[in-house]
């Protein structure tokens, strides 16, 4: 296993790199486990999926200290790094450096802090989405980067200007300020249903930062325009808890009309599929090794 810094290196260099990357939503150890599974070389530990698996809604439901017990089991789970969803950092400057110092110790590779309010609402939910002041926000920044001072520790500024529906001019001089207190990158956030927003502001913006973005209301865009337009990384927030819906939802209902599972049996992962997974040959193995041998 790679160490922490190694593992928090990895994803500043992503960031940093002039190659587009991408991070995949997990909610849990076991939705880590598959991403990676499948290739992805970082992860998004989700606010909106973390707190939906926990059964809470996405405005601050979920304490801070939930969302750090799991962030440990992601990130112990799997070997590559994990980039969190700090929300807003959970109240003004001091709560924003508890969390960041806690996730740090608790395996995280990075904290992306949103410029709202607490508490936060998830946001494409409603018109409510009262911005944090620029000078507040800012010591929020500086604190998280005074607390957690290791070089590799990614910290990412998310602008909710746009969101809150104010103007590209607003969501630069916001960028600016983030920049000059110390984020390592932008994350500008939209959710109008095509990226023209978004393209507006890289072209503004010229890479003074890393610009990170969540395609989730603008999903037809071709990767292709992302990488034209210079933008670091791509977040894929909330796809393996919409999956998770849609297939739990459909065993549910199979299950209870037919009052058998023989119907879905080769529709679900075998538990061989899940042993592997969790990699559960490394007990045995550890048994052979550990145990008393009779
Ligand atoms: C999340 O995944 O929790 C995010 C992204 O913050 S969004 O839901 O688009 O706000
Ligand atoms: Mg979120």
């Amino acid at each position: 296993r790679q160490s922490g810094a190694q593992t928090r290196e990895s994803l500043r260099r992503m960031i940093a790199s002039g190659e587009l990357a991408f991070a995949m939503e997990a909610h849990d150890g076991l939705s880590a486990a598959i991403a990676e599974r499948a290739g992805f070389k970082a992860l998004w530990a989700s606010g909106l999926s973390i707190s939906s698996s926990l059964g809470y809604r996405d405005a601050n439901e979920a304490s801070w200290s939930q969302l750090v017990d799991v962030v440990e089991r992601i990130s112990d789970t799997v070997d590559i790094p994990v980039l969190v969803d700090g929300d807003s950092g959970f109240g003004n400057f001091n709560n924003a450096r508890l969390v960041a110092r806690k996730l740090r110790q608790h395996g995280a590779s990075g904290i992306c802090l949103e410029d709202t309010a607490f508490p936060k609402m998830n946001s494409f939910i409603g018109d409510r989405h009262p911005l944090a002041d620029i000078p507040e926000f800012c010591g929020r920044l500086k604190a998280v980067k005074d607390q957690v001072p290791d070089a590799e520790f990614v910290l990412v500024a998310r602008i909710e200007a746009l969101i809150a529906g104010r103007e590209e001019d607003e969501a630069l001089a916001r960028a600016q300020a983030y920049a000059e207190a110390g984020a390592d990158a932008i994350l500008i956030h939209s959710r109008k249903s095509n990226a023209e927003q978004i393209f507006a502001f890289t072209r503004a913006w010229q890479n003074r930062l890393p610009v990170v973005i969540v395609p989730t209301k603008y999903y037809r865009t071709p990767v292709s325009a992302y990488r034209a337009a210079g933008i670091s990384t791509v977040i894929w927030a909330n796809h393996n808890m919409r999956a998770a819906i849609s297939a739990m939802r459909q065993v549910c209902d199979r299950i209870l009309r037919e009052e058998s599972i023989a119907g879905i049996e080769d529709e679900v992962a075998t538990l061989d599929e899940l042993f592997d997974l969790l990699n559960y040959q490394e007990l045995s193995a550890a048994e052979e090794k550990y145990l008393p041998q009779t």
